[in-house]
C-alpha cells in the first residue's frame, strides 16, 4: 500500500516569512534575527555592532517585546530607525508581526536589518521570519548546560554568541565543554566568545557578519 506523505506544504507563517525574505532580496537587505533568553545581551550586542558598522551600513532595528519601548529608545539614540513591536503577551516573533514591522521601516534606505526577538530560548526557535541568519546569544551567568536544554534553538541557529566573557572568572561556565555541546548539537554553527561590556571578541563577530553582508550584495 502506498501511503502519502504531504510535505511541501508551508505553514501560513512560513509563506508569509518567504514574502518578508522576497521584500527583503528586493530591497538588498540583510536581516538578523537575534534570539536570546531575557538579560543575556540582544540589546547590548546590537548597540555594540551598530557602533563598529554604522559608518559602513546603513542600519535599521525591528524590536521586539511584550511590552514596553524601552530598548527601542535605547537604540534611536544612535540616529538610526528603529520599529518597536509588542507582541501583547506572545513569547515571540512570527512572520506577520515582522511583516508589520517591515511595512514601518524605509527599507530602500537600510542595508543591514537587526530584528531583536522576545526574550525567550524556546519558541523563537519555531518561527521563522524570513532573515538572511539567525543568532542567539548565551551568557555566561546563564550556565553551559543550555544546549542540552534547548537543542532546538542551539540546532536552528547559524550563529552562538556567548556573551559575558569578562564574567567567567566569577561564574561556572565552561567555554570549551559548551561550545563542544553546540558542535555536537549543530556542527556548521560560528561560535564567538565577546563581552559586549568590555569590546573583546566584538571585532571578530562584527568581520564575519561583514563578510556576509557583502556577500548578499555582490552574490
Ligand atoms: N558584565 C557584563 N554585562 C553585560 C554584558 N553585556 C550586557 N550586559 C548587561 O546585561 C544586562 C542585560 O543586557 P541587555 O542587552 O539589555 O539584554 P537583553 O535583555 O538580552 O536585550 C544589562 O545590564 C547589560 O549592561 C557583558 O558583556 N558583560
Ligand atoms: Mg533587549
Ligand atoms: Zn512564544
Amino acid at each position: 500500500m502506498e501511503i502519502k506523505v504531504l510535505k511541501d506544504i508551508l505553514s501560513a507563517n512560513d509563506q508569509i516569512a518567504q514574502r518578508n525574505r522576497q521584500l527583503l532580496d528586493k530591497n538588498k537587505v540583510f536581516a538578523v534575527n537575534v534570539m536570546a533568553s531575557p538579560g543575556a545581551g540582544k540589546t547590548s550586542l546590537i548597540l555594540a555592532t551598530i557602533k563598529k558598522l554604522k559608518e559602513k551600513f546603513d542600519i535599521g532595528v525591528i524590536e521586539g517585546d511584550i511590552s514596553s519601548n524601552i530598548d527601542a529608545m535605547k537604540v534611536s539614540k544612535e540616529k538610526i530607525p528603529v520599529v518597536q513591536i509588542n507582541t501583547g503577551g506572545e513569547c515571540h516573533l512570527d512572520a506577520n508581526m515582522l511583516n508589520n514591522g517591515l511595512n514601518n521601516m524605509s527599507l530602500k534606505d537600510v542595508r543591514l536589518l537587526f530584528i531583536e526577538n522576545v526574550g525567550n530560548l524556546v519558541c523563537p526557535a519555531e518561527f521563522i521570519l524570513g532573515e538572511d541568519i539567525k543568532v542567539m546569544i548565551s551568557h555566561t551567568p546563564e550556565g553551559d548546560d543550555k544546549p542540552y536544554k534547548y537543542p532546538l534553538m542551539f540546532h536552528t541557529v547559524d550563529v552562538v554568541i556567548v556573551n559575558k566573557i569578562d564574567l567567567l572568572p566569577y561564574v561556572n561556565f565552561d567555554l570549551a565543554a559548551f561550545s563542544e555541546a553546540v558542535k555536537g548539537i549543530n556542527s556548521k554553527v560560528k561560535i564567538f566568545p565577546v563581552s559586549c561590556t568590555t569590546g573583546q571578541g566584538i571585532d571578530e563577530w562584527v568581520g564575519w557578519l561583514e563578510k556576509r553582508i557583502n556577500r548578499k550584495s555582490t552574490g
